[in-house]
């Protein structure tokens, strides 16, 4: 638990001299982690088995258990959600143009770049943050083929729409779930959307196993063709007959995949509770306000996201800077969108043009802290030190 400090008034900020409202780090991505002792009793009978890695039981209990949650035919699990995605791109034979959000993180473009694939953006609703369908049907070309949709903050993409458009001109369509297991669409578990759906359960996600990620998909073919890339393309002893990589996920990251499935329910339910606090916390703070989810549908409340709006006595700047003075880390993924980082910018120097609303919404994100490590106390007090950033003369 953090120790914090009260704070009464803007003289009390760090950035005014004071010592700062958290001796510990507050960060944004702290992993939320099980029960202890189920881990280790799972380690303690890898270790006895003697078994490490290449699918071996846990993964196997792993995969049933996750495409048992989703209710989705298959969880080919892999060593984390980047190969996850590049396994599924492959295996959907992507080439040439792929279109994406820009405001992503770095992954969805790279997993493509790297497998020769130009990623090309496409811009997205300021109001959901995820794709626009118009932006995407404008950008396709003769290259184009495929699309990937990402479900950024656990809220779906416009699933039926990307759908429509892949359907009339022949693309494939998956997405990058990797902010999004547990949540839903359409009453619907996400992973049983398009031709396959990537999850991340990377350390900083709500739920992990340390590193690690899947694709899941309803297709027993292309869930048969990932088995065999993520496994060097091996069918059996000295017998490859797939062109492959190594993506397996290993045996104690399964261990604590088993262990934190245990702990989801626990884990959203903390997360659900710190974003009801913001909510009543920065309630009526001048042009601010938090990205809201559905309430007829799943999520994992694994992002607070803030908007600071033009309105705001401060800029996103000034808070980030406030808070990281009294020790809370807060992010702003994903500025400044992956069409500004260098590989992109040099690749489509004049992307900006077509993606204004990406740049106003990287331009005006905050992710604040939160998980199992947070209290409500602590909520209390980073929402005080935005209130008297907001409420001060910075501007
Ligand atoms: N697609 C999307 C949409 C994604 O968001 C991601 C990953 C992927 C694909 C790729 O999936 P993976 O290949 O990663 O499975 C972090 C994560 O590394 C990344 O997994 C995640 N998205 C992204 C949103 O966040 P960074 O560059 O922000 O990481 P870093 O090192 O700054 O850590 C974030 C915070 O977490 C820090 O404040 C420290 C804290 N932290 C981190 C670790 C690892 C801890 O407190 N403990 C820890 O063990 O990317």
């Amino acid at each position: 638990m953090s120790t914090t400090k009260k704070i009464n008034t803007t003289a009390d900020l760090a950035i005014h001299g004071a010592p700062p409202a958290f001796t510990e780090p507050l960060h944004v991505g702290r992993p939320n982690i099980g029960n202890r002792d189920e881990f280790m009793q799972l380690a303690g009978e890898m270790f006895d088995r003697r078994w490490l890695s290449n699918s071996g039981p846990l993964v196997l209990e792993f995969e049933r258990r996750v495409a048992e949650h989703l209710g989705v035919k298959h969880c080919v699990a892999m060593c984390n959600g980047t190969i996850a995605l590049e396994i599924a791109i492959r295996a959907l034979g992507m080439t040439g143009e792929v279109i994406v959000p820009s405001y992503t993180f770095i992954a969805t473009a790279h997993a493509l770049h790297w497998q020769g694939i130009t990623p090309v953006f496409a811009d997205i609703d300021p109001r959901t943050h995820n794709l626009n369908p118009d932006a995407v049907r404008s950008m396709i070309t003769p290259r184009t083929t495929g699309i990937i949709g990402v479900h950024l903050w656990g809220r779906a993409a416009p699933v039926e729409a990307l759908q429509s458009i892949a359907d009339e001109h022949g693309l494939q369509l998956m997405f990058d779930a990797a902010h999004a297991f547990g949540c839903s669409h359409a009453g619907q578990r996400i992973g049983n959307f398009g031709r396959a759906e990537v999850l991340s359960f990377h350390a900083t996600k709500f739920f992990n196993t340390f590193e690690g990620g899947a694709v899941v998909t309803n297709d027993d073919e292309l869930a048969e063709t990932m088995r065999l890339m993520r496994n060097f393309g091996f069918a059996g002893f000295d017998n490859v007959i797939h062109p492959g990589t190594n993506g397996k996920m290993i045996e104690v990251c399964a261990a604590m995949g088993l262990t934190n499935l245990d702990y989801m329910d626990t884990v959203i339910e903390a997360n659900r509770r710190n974003y009801h606090a913001y909510r009543e916390a920065l309630a009526g703070l001048p042009g601010l306000s938090l990205v809201t989810f559905d309430k007829d549908e799943l999520n994992n409340y694994q992002y607070v996201i803030l908007e600071v709006d033009d309105d705001c006595p401060a800029s996103r700047d000034q808070l980030v800077a406030a808070l990281h003075a009294e020790n809370v880390l807060a992010r702003k993924y994903f500025w400044p969108g992956c069409h500004r980082m260098k590989p992109y910018r040099d690749l489509f120097p004049h992307a900006g043009l077509v993606l204004e609303n990406t740049e106003k919404v990287a331009n005006r994100v905050i992710v604040l802290p939160t998980g199992t490590t947070l209290s409500v106390q602590d909520i209390g007090v980073v929402a005080a030190i935005i209130g008297q950033v907001v409420g001060g003369k910075l501007k």
